[in-house]
Protein backbone atom coordinates (compact mmCIF):
# COMPACT_ATOMS: atom_id res chain seq x y z
CA UNK A 1 0.00 0.00 0.00
CA UNK A 2 2.78 2.40 0.85
CA UNK A 3 4.18 2.29 -2.67
CA UNK A 4 1.10 3.58 -4.43
CA UNK A 5 0.96 7.29 -4.93
CA UNK A 6 -2.06 9.11 -3.54
CA UNK A 7 -2.58 10.66 -6.97
CA UNK A 8 -2.83 7.29 -8.68
CA UNK A 9 -5.23 5.94 -6.06
CA UNK A 10 -7.42 9.02 -6.28
CA UNK A 11 -7.49 8.83 -10.06
CA UNK A 12 -8.45 5.17 -10.03
CA UNK A 13 -11.23 5.73 -7.52
CA UNK A 14 -12.50 8.68 -9.54
CA UNK A 15 -12.73 6.42 -12.55
CA UNK A 16 -14.87 4.03 -10.55
CA UNK A 17 -12.18 1.36 -10.51
CA UNK A 18 -11.59 -0.58 -7.36
CA UNK A 19 -8.47 -2.19 -8.74
CA UNK A 20 -5.31 -0.23 -9.31
CA UNK A 21 -4.82 0.08 -13.02
CA UNK A 22 -1.25 1.24 -13.38
CA UNK A 23 1.48 -1.37 -13.50
CA UNK A 24 2.12 -2.91 -10.07
CA UNK A 25 -0.71 -3.47 -7.64
CA UNK A 26 -1.47 -3.44 -3.96
CA UNK A 27 -1.37 -6.63 -2.02
CA UNK A 28 -3.06 -6.38 1.34
CA UNK A 29 -3.27 -10.04 2.26
CA UNK A 30 0.41 -10.78 1.72
CA UNK A 31 -0.39 -14.00 -0.12
CA UNK A 32 2.13 -14.91 -2.80
CA UNK A 33 3.56 -17.96 -4.47
CA UNK A 34 6.96 -16.34 -4.32
CA UNK A 35 6.69 -14.44 -1.06
CA UNK A 36 7.88 -15.59 2.30
CA UNK A 37 7.07 -12.62 4.45
CA UNK A 38 10.23 -10.61 3.86
CA UNK A 39 8.63 -7.49 2.43
CA UNK A 40 5.43 -7.52 4.47
CA UNK A 41 2.97 -6.37 1.79
CA UNK A 42 3.19 -3.24 -0.40
CA UNK A 43 3.27 -3.14 -4.17
CA UNK A 44 3.16 -6.44 -6.00
CA UNK A 45 5.25 -6.73 -9.13
CA UNK A 46 4.82 -9.84 -11.25
CA UNK A 47 7.68 -11.36 -13.21
CA UNK A 48 6.25 -13.37 -16.08
CA UNK A 49 7.89 -16.63 -17.11
CA UNK A 50 7.41 -18.28 -20.47
CA UNK A 51 9.01 -21.68 -21.10
CA UNK A 52 8.08 -25.22 -22.10
CA UNK A 53 6.69 -26.55 -18.82
CA UNK A 54 5.27 -29.70 -20.41
CA UNK A 55 6.41 -31.89 -23.27
CA UNK A 56 9.81 -32.96 -24.56
CA UNK A 57 11.68 -29.81 -23.51
CA UNK A 58 10.16 -29.45 -20.05
CA UNK A 59 13.38 -30.52 -18.28
CA UNK A 60 14.93 -27.23 -19.39
CA UNK A 61 11.72 -25.23 -19.02
CA UNK A 62 11.02 -26.28 -15.44
CA UNK A 63 14.61 -25.42 -14.50
CA UNK A 64 13.98 -21.92 -15.89
CA UNK A 65 10.71 -21.51 -13.98
CA UNK A 66 12.11 -22.72 -10.67
CA UNK A 67 15.15 -20.48 -10.93
CA UNK A 68 13.02 -17.38 -11.55
CA UNK A 69 10.86 -18.38 -8.60
CA UNK A 70 13.98 -18.60 -6.44
CA UNK A 71 15.08 -15.11 -7.51
CA UNK A 72 11.67 -13.67 -6.62
CA UNK A 73 11.70 -15.41 -3.23
CA UNK A 74 15.22 -14.18 -2.52
CA UNK A 75 14.31 -10.58 -3.39
CA UNK A 76 11.26 -10.80 -1.10
CA UNK A 77 13.26 -12.31 1.75
CA UNK A 78 15.88 -9.57 1.50
CA UNK A 79 13.25 -6.86 0.95
CA UNK A 80 15.58 -6.00 -1.93
CA UNK A 81 13.25 -3.41 -3.42
CA UNK A 82 11.79 -1.51 -0.51
CA UNK A 83 8.03 -2.08 -0.32
CA UNK A 84 7.86 -4.23 -3.45
CA UNK A 85 6.89 -7.88 -3.33
CA UNK A 86 7.66 -10.04 -6.37
CA UNK A 87 5.48 -12.84 -7.65
CA UNK A 88 5.84 -14.97 -10.73
CA UNK A 89 3.28 -15.89 -13.37
CA UNK A 90 4.58 -18.89 -15.29
CA UNK A 91 3.03 -19.92 -18.62
CA UNK A 92 3.70 -23.05 -20.65
CA UNK A 93 4.60 -22.45 -24.31
CA UNK A 94 5.14 -26.19 -25.04
CA UNK A 95 8.06 -25.11 -27.24
CA UNK A 96 5.53 -23.83 -29.81
CA UNK A 97 5.84 -20.32 -31.33
CA UNK A 98 2.06 -19.87 -31.64
CA UNK A 99 1.50 -20.76 -27.98
CA UNK A 100 4.34 -18.45 -26.96
CA UNK A 101 2.70 -15.58 -28.81
CA UNK A 102 -0.61 -16.19 -27.01
CA UNK A 103 1.27 -16.28 -23.70
CA UNK A 104 2.94 -12.96 -24.54
CA UNK A 105 -0.49 -11.41 -25.10
CA UNK A 106 -1.70 -12.86 -21.78
CA UNK A 107 1.29 -11.51 -19.87
CA UNK A 108 0.92 -8.07 -21.46
CA UNK A 109 -2.73 -8.02 -20.31
CA UNK A 110 -1.69 -8.38 -16.66
CA UNK A 111 -0.80 -4.84 -15.59
CA UNK A 112 1.24 -6.15 -12.67
CA UNK A 113 3.74 -7.83 -15.03
CA UNK A 114 6.76 -5.54 -15.35
CA UNK A 115 9.15 -8.01 -16.95
CA UNK A 116 9.22 -11.50 -18.46
CA UNK A 117 11.90 -14.18 -18.30
CA UNK A 118 11.94 -16.49 -21.31
CA UNK A 119 11.46 -18.15 -23.60
CA UNK A 120 13.74 -21.17 -24.10
CA UNK A 121 13.37 -21.53 -27.87
CA UNK A 122 14.62 -18.91 -30.32
CA UNK A 123 11.69 -19.73 -32.61
CA UNK A 124 9.28 -18.96 -29.75
CA UNK A 125 11.22 -15.78 -28.94
CA UNK A 126 10.74 -14.57 -32.52
CA UNK A 127 6.98 -14.89 -32.14
CA UNK A 128 6.86 -12.96 -28.84
CA UNK A 129 9.19 -10.04 -29.43
CA UNK A 130 6.78 -7.72 -31.25
CA UNK A 131 3.97 -8.30 -28.75
CA UNK A 132 6.21 -7.35 -25.84
CA UNK A 133 7.85 -4.45 -27.65
CA UNK A 134 4.51 -2.90 -28.60
CA UNK A 135 3.52 -3.04 -24.90
CA UNK A 136 6.95 -1.72 -23.83
CA UNK A 137 7.31 -4.80 -21.64
CA UNK A 138 10.85 -5.98 -21.06
CA UNK A 139 11.77 -9.58 -21.93
CA UNK A 140 15.00 -11.25 -20.84
CA UNK A 141 15.72 -14.67 -22.31
CA UNK A 142 18.13 -16.92 -20.45
CA UNK A 143 18.42 -19.34 -23.38
CA UNK A 144 17.67 -17.92 -26.85
CA UNK A 145 20.92 -18.01 -28.77
CA UNK A 146 19.93 -17.20 -32.37
CA UNK A 147 21.80 -13.98 -33.27
CA UNK A 148 18.96 -12.43 -35.30
CA UNK A 149 16.84 -11.86 -32.19
CA UNK A 150 19.10 -9.03 -31.08
CA UNK A 151 21.13 -8.19 -34.17
CA UNK A 152 18.58 -8.53 -36.98
CA UNK A 153 18.27 -11.08 -39.77
CA UNK A 154 21.24 -9.60 -41.66
CA UNK A 155 23.48 -9.73 -38.60
CA UNK A 156 26.42 -11.16 -40.53
CA UNK A 157 26.64 -8.08 -42.76
CA UNK A 158 24.91 -5.29 -40.80
CA UNK A 159 23.75 -5.53 -37.21
CA UNK A 160 20.47 -3.73 -36.49
CA UNK A 161 18.68 -4.22 -33.17
CA UNK A 162 15.06 -5.08 -33.98
CA UNK A 163 13.48 -4.62 -30.53
CA UNK A 164 14.51 -2.30 -27.71
CA UNK A 165 12.61 -4.34 -25.11
CA UNK A 166 14.41 -7.66 -25.77
CA UNK A 167 17.50 -8.70 -23.81
CA UNK A 168 19.24 -11.99 -23.13
CA UNK A 169 21.73 -13.31 -20.60
CA UNK A 170 22.92 -16.23 -22.78
CA UNK A 171 25.47 -15.54 -25.48
CA UNK A 172 24.67 -16.11 -29.16
CA UNK A 173 25.27 -18.75 -31.80
CA UNK A 174 27.45 -16.26 -33.67
CA UNK A 175 29.94 -17.27 -30.98
CA UNK A 176 28.74 -20.75 -29.99
CA UNK A 177 28.95 -22.33 -33.48
CA UNK A 178 32.50 -21.13 -34.22
CA UNK A 179 33.61 -21.97 -30.66
CA UNK A 180 32.42 -25.55 -31.19
CA UNK A 181 34.09 -25.73 -34.61
CA UNK A 182 37.41 -24.63 -33.14
CA UNK A 183 37.17 -27.32 -30.46
CA UNK A 184 36.20 -30.06 -32.91
CA UNK A 185 38.95 -29.12 -35.39
CA UNK A 186 41.79 -28.02 -33.11
CA UNK A 187 41.27 -30.14 -29.98
CA UNK A 188 39.40 -33.23 -31.18
CA UNK A 189 41.33 -33.18 -34.49
CA UNK A 190 38.25 -34.07 -36.54
CA UNK A 191 38.41 -33.23 -40.24
CA UNK A 192 35.24 -34.64 -41.88
CA UNK A 193 31.89 -33.57 -40.51
CA UNK A 194 28.34 -34.61 -41.35
CA UNK A 195 26.05 -31.69 -40.45
CA UNK A 196 22.42 -32.27 -39.46
CA UNK A 197 19.81 -29.78 -38.27
CA UNK A 198 16.15 -29.73 -37.28
CA UNK A 199 15.19 -26.84 -39.63
CA UNK A 200 14.22 -24.67 -36.66
CA UNK A 201 15.50 -21.13 -36.03
CA UNK A 202 18.00 -22.25 -33.41
CA UNK A 203 19.13 -25.54 -34.93
CA UNK A 204 19.55 -24.36 -38.52
CA UNK A 205 21.27 -21.16 -37.42
CA UNK A 206 23.72 -22.95 -35.14
CA UNK A 207 24.57 -25.59 -37.76
CA UNK A 208 25.33 -22.75 -40.20
CA UNK A 209 27.69 -20.84 -37.88
CA UNK A 210 29.46 -24.10 -36.96
CA UNK A 211 29.85 -25.09 -40.62
CA UNK A 212 31.25 -21.73 -41.72
CA UNK A 213 33.99 -21.81 -39.10
CA UNK A 214 34.78 -25.52 -39.59
CA UNK A 215 35.31 -24.94 -43.31
CA UNK A 216 37.37 -21.83 -42.63
CA UNK A 217 39.67 -23.90 -40.44
CA UNK A 218 40.19 -26.40 -43.29
CA UNK A 219 37.59 -29.01 -42.33
CA UNK A 220 35.44 -30.81 -44.90
CA UNK A 221 31.65 -31.17 -44.86
CA UNK A 222 31.00 -34.68 -46.20
CA UNK A 223 27.22 -34.58 -45.90
CA UNK A 224 24.24 -32.54 -44.73
CA UNK A 225 20.72 -33.52 -43.74
CA UNK A 226 17.65 -31.89 -42.18
CA UNK A 227 15.55 -33.99 -39.85
CA UNK A 228 11.91 -33.67 -38.93
CA UNK A 229 11.75 -32.80 -35.22
CA UNK A 230 8.35 -34.52 -34.93
CA UNK A 231 9.84 -37.99 -35.44
CA UNK A 232 12.31 -40.14 -33.53
CA UNK A 233 13.18 -42.50 -36.38
CA UNK A 234 16.47 -41.36 -37.86
CA UNK A 235 17.65 -44.66 -39.36
CA UNK A 236 17.79 -43.32 -42.92
CA UNK A 237 20.00 -40.39 -41.98
CA UNK A 238 22.10 -42.62 -39.70
CA UNK A 239 22.88 -44.87 -42.70
CA UNK A 240 23.88 -41.81 -44.75
CA UNK A 241 26.24 -40.74 -41.95
CA UNK A 242 27.79 -44.22 -41.86
CA UNK A 243 28.32 -44.23 -45.64
CA UNK A 244 29.77 -40.70 -45.74
CA UNK A 245 33.06 -41.51 -44.03
CA UNK A 246 32.53 -38.68 -41.54
CA UNK A 247 34.64 -38.71 -38.39
CA UNK A 248 32.19 -36.48 -36.49
CA UNK A 249 28.52 -35.42 -36.65
CA UNK A 250 27.42 -31.88 -35.82
CA UNK A 251 23.76 -31.54 -34.88
CA UNK A 252 21.90 -28.23 -34.67
CA UNK A 253 18.83 -28.88 -32.55
CA UNK A 254 17.64 -30.07 -29.16
CA UNK A 255 18.08 -33.15 -26.99
CA UNK A 256 14.72 -34.91 -27.61
CA UNK A 257 15.90 -35.59 -31.18
CA UNK A 258 19.67 -35.50 -30.57
CA UNK A 259 19.58 -38.42 -28.09
CA UNK A 260 17.86 -40.94 -30.41
CA UNK A 261 19.87 -39.60 -33.37
CA UNK A 262 23.15 -40.29 -31.58
CA UNK A 263 21.99 -43.78 -30.62
CA UNK A 264 20.82 -44.66 -34.14
CA UNK A 265 24.03 -43.32 -35.77
CA UNK A 266 26.14 -45.59 -33.56
CA UNK A 267 23.78 -48.52 -34.14
CA UNK A 268 24.21 -47.99 -37.89
CA UNK A 269 27.92 -48.63 -37.44
CA UNK A 270 29.34 -45.09 -37.34
CA UNK A 271 31.20 -45.07 -34.02
CA UNK A 272 31.82 -41.32 -34.14
CA UNK A 273 30.87 -38.58 -31.70
CA UNK A 274 27.79 -36.43 -32.11
CA UNK A 275 28.44 -32.79 -31.20
CA UNK A 276 25.71 -30.24 -30.50
CA UNK A 277 25.04 -26.94 -28.79
CA UNK A 278 23.32 -25.87 -25.58
CA UNK A 279 20.07 -27.37 -26.86
CA UNK A 280 21.42 -30.87 -26.24
CA UNK A 281 23.13 -30.04 -22.94
CA UNK A 282 20.64 -31.81 -20.69
CA UNK A 283 20.75 -34.92 -18.54
CA UNK A 284 17.86 -36.15 -20.69
CA UNK A 285 20.17 -36.30 -23.73
CA UNK A 286 22.32 -38.87 -21.94
CA UNK A 287 19.28 -40.97 -21.01
CA UNK A 288 18.05 -40.94 -24.61
CA UNK A 289 21.45 -41.55 -26.23
CA UNK A 290 22.16 -44.52 -23.97
CA UNK A 291 25.56 -46.09 -23.35
CA UNK A 292 26.81 -45.46 -26.89
CA UNK A 293 26.54 -41.71 -26.25
CA UNK A 294 29.78 -41.79 -24.27
CA UNK A 295 32.17 -39.37 -25.97
CA UNK A 296 29.43 -37.17 -27.44
CA UNK A 297 30.02 -33.45 -26.95
CA UNK A 298 27.96 -30.35 -26.29
CA UNK A 299 28.82 -26.71 -25.95
CA UNK A 300 26.76 -24.65 -23.55
CA UNK A 301 26.56 -21.05 -22.44
CA UNK A 302 28.78 -19.84 -19.62
CA UNK A 303 31.16 -21.62 -17.31
CA UNK A 304 29.98 -24.72 -15.41
CA UNK A 305 27.70 -23.34 -12.70
CA UNK A 306 28.86 -25.90 -10.12
CA UNK A 307 32.43 -24.61 -10.42
CA UNK A 308 31.66 -20.90 -10.10
CA UNK A 309 32.19 -19.31 -6.68
CA UNK A 310 29.50 -16.79 -7.68
CA UNK A 311 26.99 -19.65 -8.04
CA UNK A 312 27.56 -21.40 -4.69
CA UNK A 313 24.70 -19.61 -2.96
CA UNK A 314 22.34 -20.21 -5.90
CA UNK A 315 23.14 -23.92 -5.96
CA UNK A 316 22.67 -24.23 -2.18
CA UNK A 317 19.45 -22.18 -2.13
CA UNK A 318 18.00 -24.08 -5.08
CA UNK A 319 18.61 -27.33 -3.26
CA UNK A 320 17.21 -25.97 0.01
CA UNK A 321 14.08 -24.70 -1.76
CA UNK A 322 13.26 -28.33 -2.60
CA UNK A 323 12.37 -27.98 -6.26
CA UNK A 324 11.59 -31.36 -7.77
CA UNK A 325 13.38 -30.65 -11.05
CA UNK A 326 17.06 -29.81 -11.65
CA UNK A 327 17.99 -26.24 -12.63
CA UNK A 328 19.55 -27.69 -15.78
CA UNK A 329 21.47 -25.72 -18.43
CA UNK A 330 19.78 -22.35 -17.92
CA UNK A 331 19.13 -22.20 -14.16
CA UNK A 332 21.88 -19.71 -13.38
CA UNK A 333 21.01 -17.62 -16.44
CA UNK A 334 17.31 -17.66 -15.52
CA UNK A 335 18.05 -16.51 -11.99
CA UNK A 336 20.24 -13.74 -13.43
CA UNK A 337 17.55 -12.78 -15.97
CA UNK A 338 14.99 -12.44 -13.18
CA UNK A 339 17.47 -10.55 -11.03
CA UNK A 340 18.13 -8.15 -13.90
CA UNK A 341 14.39 -7.36 -13.93
CA UNK A 342 14.47 -6.93 -10.14
CA UNK A 343 17.44 -4.55 -10.46
CA UNK A 344 15.67 -2.55 -13.17
CA UNK A 345 12.51 -2.30 -11.06
CA UNK A 346 14.62 -1.18 -8.10
CA UNK A 347 16.27 1.55 -10.20
CA UNK A 348 12.89 2.77 -11.43
CA UNK A 349 11.33 2.81 -7.96
CA UNK A 350 14.30 4.57 -6.38
CA UNK A 351 14.32 7.22 -9.12
CA UNK A 352 10.65 7.93 -8.42
CA UNK A 353 10.63 8.65 -4.68
CA UNK A 354 10.17 5.01 -3.76
CA UNK A 355 7.06 4.46 -5.91
CA UNK A 356 6.36 2.84 -9.23
CA UNK A 357 5.63 5.49 -11.88
CA UNK A 358 2.57 5.17 -14.09
CA UNK A 359 4.78 4.39 -17.09
CA UNK A 360 6.71 1.77 -15.12
CA UNK A 361 7.00 -0.71 -18.00
CA UNK A 362 8.68 1.79 -20.35
CA UNK A 363 10.95 2.95 -17.53
CA UNK A 364 11.96 -0.65 -16.75
CA UNK A 365 12.92 -1.17 -20.41
CA UNK A 366 15.14 1.94 -20.23
CA UNK A 367 16.62 0.93 -16.87
CA UNK A 368 17.45 -2.56 -18.14
CA UNK A 369 19.95 -1.15 -20.61
CA UNK A 370 22.04 0.13 -17.68
CA UNK A 371 21.65 -2.86 -15.36
CA UNK A 372 24.98 -4.21 -14.17
CA UNK A 373 25.55 -6.59 -11.27
CA UNK A 374 27.56 -9.60 -10.17
CA UNK A 375 25.22 -12.50 -10.83
CA UNK A 376 25.23 -16.26 -10.47
CA UNK A 377 26.91 -16.65 -13.87
CA UNK A 378 29.33 -13.73 -13.48
CA UNK A 379 28.99 -10.10 -14.44
CA UNK A 380 25.52 -9.39 -15.86
CA UNK A 381 25.13 -6.44 -18.22
CA UNK A 382 23.97 -5.82 -21.78
CA UNK A 383 25.52 -4.32 -24.89
CA UNK A 384 23.84 -1.94 -27.36
CA UNK A 385 21.94 -4.85 -28.96
CA UNK A 386 20.59 -6.23 -25.68
CA UNK A 387 23.10 -9.09 -25.82
CA UNK A 388 24.90 -10.37 -22.76
CA UNK A 389 28.36 -8.93 -22.32
CA UNK A 390 29.38 -12.34 -20.89
CA UNK A 391 30.47 -14.38 -23.92
CA UNK A 392 31.77 -17.41 -22.03
CA UNK A 393 31.08 -20.94 -23.29
CA UNK A 394 32.04 -24.45 -22.18
CA UNK A 395 32.55 -27.76 -23.99
CA UNK A 396 31.10 -30.78 -22.17
CA UNK A 397 31.67 -34.47 -22.91
CA UNK A 398 29.54 -37.45 -21.91
CA UNK A 399 31.63 -39.51 -19.50
CA UNK A 400 30.42 -42.22 -17.14
CA UNK A 401 26.80 -41.32 -17.75
CA UNK A 402 27.15 -37.60 -17.01
CA UNK A 403 28.24 -34.38 -18.67
CA UNK A 404 31.79 -33.43 -17.75
CA UNK A 405 33.22 -29.98 -18.48
CA UNK A 406 36.33 -30.26 -20.63
CA UNK A 407 37.12 -26.73 -21.79
CA UNK A 408 35.81 -23.20 -21.13
CA UNK A 409 36.53 -20.10 -23.16
CA UNK A 410 35.04 -18.01 -25.92
CA UNK A 411 35.38 -17.48 -29.65
CA UNK A 412 37.83 -14.80 -30.53
CA UNK A 413 37.61 -14.90 -34.31
N1 LIG B 1 19.73 -22.06 -27.20
C1 LIG B 1 19.34 -23.40 -27.23
C2 LIG B 1 17.92 -23.72 -27.22
C3 LIG B 1 17.07 -22.58 -27.27
C4 LIG B 1 17.04 -21.85 -28.56
O1 LIG B 1 16.19 -22.18 -29.40
O2 LIG B 1 17.82 -20.91 -28.73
Amino acid sequence: MRQRSLIAITAALAAGALTLTACGSRDDDGGSDSGNGGSGGGTTVVIGVDAPLTGDLSALGLGIKNSVDLAAKTANKENYVEGVKFEIEALDDQGQPSVGQQNATQLVANDDVLGVVGPLNSSVGESMQKVFDTAKLVEVSPANTNPALTQGVDWQTKKVRPYKSYFRTATTDAIQGPFAAQYVYNDSKKRKVFVIDDKKTYGAGLAKTFTEEFKKLGGQVVGTEHINPDTKDFNAVATKVKNSGADVVYYGGEYPQAGPLSKQIKAAGAKIPLVGGDGIYSADFIKLAGASGTGDLATSVGAPVEELPSAKEFVANYKAAGYKEAYEAYGGYSYDSAWAIIEAVKAVVEANDGKLPDDARAKVVDAMQDVSFDGVTGKVSFDEFGDATNKQLTVYAVENGAWKAVKSGTYTG
